[in-house]
């Protein structure tokens, strides 16, 4: 399965076109001048760059050239560091961040999810619900939402068997309110890409920002929990 959050993609995206350009420069430039500077059958030369055994070629020292490729390399990682913050931000923003996704939704009111350029989501407001972990098993509680904005069920899937089914609305984001009952565990929402762990006797949080076109997919649990890990399964039905 794949991961379809449009943030993540654009990051993924701008991680290979730096890393994919950095190395054509590099090897045109190795292979270049490993080839050019080469001598031919036949041709001879009294020792070109005067290299001595066991001394440093300080002759051909360029400064400048030493400076470039120690800062350059060194900003493109400062910049790349920097530009991986957004995600960050989008997956772990305070709840208190009112830039982030506003305040919790009144009886009635919308998320209306906006999504930017590089796939941010922000949110006018947020829906809470209640996810508990306990081997192996995951609980979802929609408190006071309507059916319409979370409902749950079950469903019975091969390999995973009768699982719980929480049923969320395309276009709203969700602050989960989290906690276990055991050991640790995680739910991962794989088409969403968020993963956050549930700890025993602490409370953690994880936002949902439902895009549009969010397709259903199946939710596992990524901290190992014991034997039955991995089939502590859950379904996620997106409705529009
Ligand atoms: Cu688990």
């Amino acid at each position: 399965m794949q991961i379809e959050n449009a943030l993540f993609n654009w990051l993924w995206d701008y991680y290979m076109f730096w890393s994919i350009l950095v190395s054509v420069l590099t090897f045109t430039w190795l292979y270049h001048h490993s080839f050019w500077y080469t001598s031919k059958d036949g041709e001879e030369f009294e020792n070109p760059d005067m290299i001595e055994v066991g001394v440093f070629p300080k002759h051909n020292d360029d400064m400048r050239l030493e400076v470039a490729w120690t800062i350059a390399p060194f900003l493109l990682i400062v910049w790349l560091t920097y530009v991986s913050w957004a995600p960050l931000n989008s997956v772990w923003a305070a709840v208190d961040d009112v830039d982030a996704h506003g305040f919790e939704c009144e009886d009635g009111f919308s998320s209306n999810n906006e999504m930017d350029s590089i796939g941010m989501i922000t949110s006018e407001c947020y829906h809470v619900i209640e996810i508990t972990g306990k081997q192996w098993v995951w609980q979802f509680d929609c408190l006071e939402l309507s059916a319409d904005l979370c409902d749950t069920s079950s469903t019975t899937i091969d390999v995973y068997g009768t699982i719980p089914v929480l049923n969320l609305k395309e276009g709203e984001t969700y602050l989960a309110i989290m906690t276990s009952e055991d050991v640790t565990h995680a739910p991962w929402f794989l088409e969403l890409g968020m993963k956050e762990d549930v700890l025993y006797g602490q409370d953690t949080s994880l936002w949902l920002a439902i895009p549009e076109g969010t397709s259903d997919h199946v939710i596992l649990c990524a901290e190992y929990c014991g034997d039955a890990h991995s089939v502590m399964a859950a379904v996620l039905d997106v409705h529009p």
